[in-house]
């Protein structure tokens, strides 16, 4: 009843938020009094994210927006909406496979509620680097991974970059294992998150992204754990005073479309979107890097304390959860699991 009552909130919320044609600027020249995909031929795309308008994610949205617009002359329109006004990850997927809304970029971990393979890419420590990540994901397993997301009525048009995530908390500095001890830690609604921060000793809760800022606020968590770019634009230096380096995860973020949708449009216009979710993806992953590599120094001059993890510490925390992947290895699907690993060592050059 309680899951109902809260679908039909976020979904009144999404309707009143589409019927005002969602964030203003970006959406200029949109008469907003449409609550179908199209109006009059004119077909019209509602993308939503849970970041805010300053993060490389909403620049990338907006370059989609703009890609799309140009090759289409108009005949498809892109409304944008951040900072969780149509939803969360989860509420905005589902979303997706009913029709209420065309386009979403969550991170892997929630999509793996809907493909379990999808949990895969939050292995703890999995991707050395960023460069490894983009060869991994520009292969065979995780491309033919997207395709899955047909079988769950969704489209998975590219990889986005959320980033390697690091640990922030408002108790104490985290240099060694033994520091998160006991840390109320928010995770993605995402088990292998759950499992790896017991391995670490933590006490770690899921939560949607949309409700993180206030649970640190009033004190519901510790901390939490996103890429610096995420910790410095939502102001997370308000509310955390310890951030570290444990880059643990690197979370990539899923192009989503509804296939209800992709399949209403022409070939010409299915590879338009493609296309631009491809170039937009660029356009983003190149920003979010130059955002993660700048904003550390920020947080820092913004009173955080910085502690980096030495590599004796990490290599603790490393054989810490190597449980986790034996214990998921059968949820998510050995051929899979086998297949991103052999992939990961092979873009190593081992
Ligand atoms: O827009 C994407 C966000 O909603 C989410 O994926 C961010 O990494 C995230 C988190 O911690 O939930």
């Amino acid at each position: 009843m309680k899951k109902l009552m809260s679908l039909l909130a976020v979904s009144l919320l999404a309707v009143l938020l589409v019927a005002c044609g969602g964030d203003d600027n970006a959406n200029e020249g949109q008469n907003g009094e449409n609550e179908s995909a199209s109006e009059g031929g004119e077909k019209i795309i509602r993308a939503g994210i849970g970041l805010n308008q300053n993060h490389p994610q909403y620049k990338g949205l907006l370059k989609f927006k703009e890609i799309v617009e140009e090759e289409t002359d108009g005949e498809i329109t892109v409304e944008t909406y951040h900072s969780g006004q149509l939803g969360d990850d989860r509420t905005m997927t589902e979303a997706l496979q009913l029709g209420t809304q065309e386009v979403t970029v969550p991170s892997t971990a929630p999509i793996a509620n809907f493909v379990p393979e999808f949990s895969v890419f939050d292995i703890p420590f999995l991707f050395p680097s960023e460069e490894v990540a983009d060869e991994v994901l520009a292969g065979d397993v995780a491309q033919d991974l997207l395709k899955k997301l047909e079988e769950k009525d969704l489209v998975g048009l590219a990889y986005w970059e959320n980033g390697f995530r690091d640990l922030t908390n408002s108790e104490r500095p985290v240099e060694t294992i033994e520091d998160f001890d006991g840390l109320k830690i928010r995770t993605m609604e995402n088990d292998i998150h759950l499992a790896a921060f017991e391995e670490l000793g933590a006490n770690p809760t899921p939560m949607a992204f949309t409700e993180l800022f206030t649970a640190m606020q009033q004190g519901t968590v510790d901390g939490q754990e996103n890429p610096y770019a995420t910790i410095y634009l939502e102001n997370y230096f308000e509310v955390q005073d310890y951030v570290s380096d444990t880059h643990h995860v690197y979370s990539p973020f899923v192009f989503l479309m509804s296939k209800e949708f992709y399949d209403g449009l022409s070939e010409e216009e299915q590879q338009i979107v493609r296309d631009a979710a491809k170039e937009a993806g660029e356009y983003q992953i190149k920003l979010n890097r130059e955002a993660n590599a700048e904003y550390l120094e920020k947080l820092v001059d913004e009173g955080m304390e910085f502690s980096e993890i030495s590599d004796e510490e990490r290599q603790k925390m490393v054989d810490a959860v190597q449980p986790v992947i034996e214990d998921f290895k059968d949820d998510i699907g050995a051929e899979t699991v086998d297949g991103i690993m052999e992939a990961v060592e092979q873009a190593q050059g081992e």
